[in-house]
Parts: structure tokens; sequence; C-alpha cells
């Protein structure tokens, strides 16, 4: 039984997290099933994705699979950990990744959703990081995602409370995008994909990584310039560059070709 189901819609990729009994816990398994469609989908150029629970679940997702959590003593959250390689994933997906959330989102999976590009949920939506309920240190590069996110007050009161944050305050302090009514959630999380998939996924794979690149960036340093140069000159050298000047100025919706 697939812990994850996977579809292609209008060159739009659905991740729907399925393991109700387990209320969705980030386990090894679900991870590997989870990267393994992102590759699937990278291989297709398929672009956005959306990730998404169940109709109607209560759980988005319980975080990691707590039974899995390494014993005593060793890093509960090193840098092979399989959360970790999911964060990772999402970040390096050249393309919008879009958490859709339906019900509460527990601890890592609270990382997973603040580490997607664009979080829409609806009013049954909450979200809460949970390391301080089970003694277990966060990393560096979780706490930058919240820090990042959210500024560091709010970052640190979700981390030191590990309480929810409800729909309608998630959306006021940054973690939602977008707060829409349930029966809407869907339709507007489509559509919004739908319109990224109009534009040059080119540009916008450059862009992410850009993102990706600042915002893990400290002191710039002159590799780092230059290699952000060297991304940005695929795109304004590209075919697409032109193509999307060109249609602004014949006033025509562009064709681009990703390259
Ligand atoms: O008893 P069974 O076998 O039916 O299994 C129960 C739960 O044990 C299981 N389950 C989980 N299994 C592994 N890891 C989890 N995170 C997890 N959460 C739940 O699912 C079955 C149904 O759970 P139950 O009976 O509690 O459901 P509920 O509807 O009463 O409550 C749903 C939750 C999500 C409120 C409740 O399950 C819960 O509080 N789960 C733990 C949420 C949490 O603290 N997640 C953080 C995991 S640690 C993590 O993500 C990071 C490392 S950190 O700690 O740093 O944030």
């Amino acid at each position: 039984m697939p812990l994850v189901n996977c579809e292609v819609t209008d060159n739009i990729g659905f991740i729907c997290l399925n393991n109700p009994t387990k209320k969705n816990a980030l386990s090894h398994e679900m991870v590997q099933e989870i990267v393994e469609a992102l590759k699937d989908f990278k291989g297709r150029k398929v672009s956005p994705v959306v990730l998404r629970g169940p109709d109607g679940c209560a759980v988005w997702s319980a975080g990691h699979d707590i039974k899995e959590l390494p014993e005593a003593r060793r890093d509960p959250l090193g840098y092979q950990d399989s959360l970790e390689k999911l964060l990772r994933a999402v970040q390096k997906y050249p393309g919008p990744v879009i958490a859709m959330v339906h019900g509460s989102v527990w601890g890592g999976a609270c990382d997973l959703v603040m580490t997607c590009d664009i979080v829409i949920g609806d009013e049954t939506s909450s979200f809460a990081i949970t390391p301080a309920k089970l003694a277990l240190p966060y990393n560096a590069s979780g706490i930058l995602h919240f820090i990042n996110r959210l500024g560091l007050n709010i970052a640190k009161e979700m981390f030191f409370s590990a309480d929810p944050i409800m729909a309608e305050r998630a959306e006021r302090v940054g973690i939602l995008n977008h707060l829409v009514a349930s029966d809407k959630l869907l339709e507007f999380t489509t559509n919004m994909a739908k319109r990224m998939a109009t534009r040059s996924s080119l540009a916008i794979s450059v862009i992410k990584e850009q993102f990706n690149i600042l915002a893990g960036a400290h002191p710039m340093s002159p590799d780092v310039f230059e290699r952000i140069q060297g991304l940005r000159r695929q795109v304004y050298d590209s075919h697409d560059y032109e193509e999307g000047v060109r249609s602004f100025l014949e006033k025509r919706a562009p064709v681009f070709k990703g390259e």
C-alpha cells in the first residue's frame, strides 16, 4: 500500500500523504516515497508540485516518526536523517513546491511546510514545532528556516511553547501565504499552480536557487557571487528570456521552451 498517492494534472504534480492510521507521520518509508516522486516529477519536467494531505484529514502530518528517532546519545536530526533529506529535496526541486494544508501540522512536518516555497491553508490548518516536547535539540538549518520565515520573536515562541499556531494567526505571522476556505482550497491552490506553470520554468528554477543561496547566505564569498552570476547568465542568454520580452512587446502570451 503506497504511503503517498501521486498524480499529474496539466503538468502540475500532486503528492498526497496517505498514511492516516499513523497520522501521516514522516517515516523513512514515507519520506523515501516522496523523494522518489519528486525525482520522477523532475525527470518529467513537472512544475509546480503540490504537497497535500487526504481530503478531510484532521492531521496533515504528525511530523517525524517518533518511533524512528534514534535512542539517546545520537543526533536525532543529523544531515543524513530522512527528514533532512526530504527538506533538501524540496529546497532543491527546480520549481515551486506548494504546501496545501488542511488539518494540523506537527514537528518536522512544520519544518517541511516552512521549507515549501508557498503555503496555502484553510481554517482547519494549524502549525506546531515540537522539539521542546521531546527534549530534542533541533538543528541549525531547521531553526534558520523559521527565523527566515517568521523573524526571531515568533520563531522563539513556536519553539519554546511548542503550541500550535492556528490558521488566522498563521496567516498574520507569515506561515501561510494565503488562508482560504476549505471548500475553495484545492481550486485556489490549483489556479495558482496553473498560473505559475505558464511562466518560464527556467527562470523560476534559477530564481529559486538564488533564494536558496541567499536565504542561507552569510558574508558572500567571491565564489558564491560568481556562481549566482553564472546561474543568472543561463537565463538572460536563453531563448526564454528573449521570448519573454518579445511576447510582452507584441502583447501575446509567451511560448517558453525551458532553454
Ligand atoms: O497507537 P497507534 O499505533 O494507533 O498510533 C497512534 C500514534 O502513535 C501514531 N502517531 C505517530 N507515530 C509516530 N510518530 C508520530 N509523530 C506520530 N503521531 C501519531 O498515530 C496513531 C494515531 O495517533 P493518536 O491516537 O495520537 O491520534 P490523535 O488523533 O489522538 O492525535 C493526533 C496527534 C497528531 C495530535 C497526536 O498523534 C500527536 O500529538 N502526535 C505527535 C505529534 C508530535 O509531537 N510530532 C513531533 C514528532 S518529533 C518531530 O517531528 C521532530 C523531531 S521535533 O520533535 O523536533 O519537532
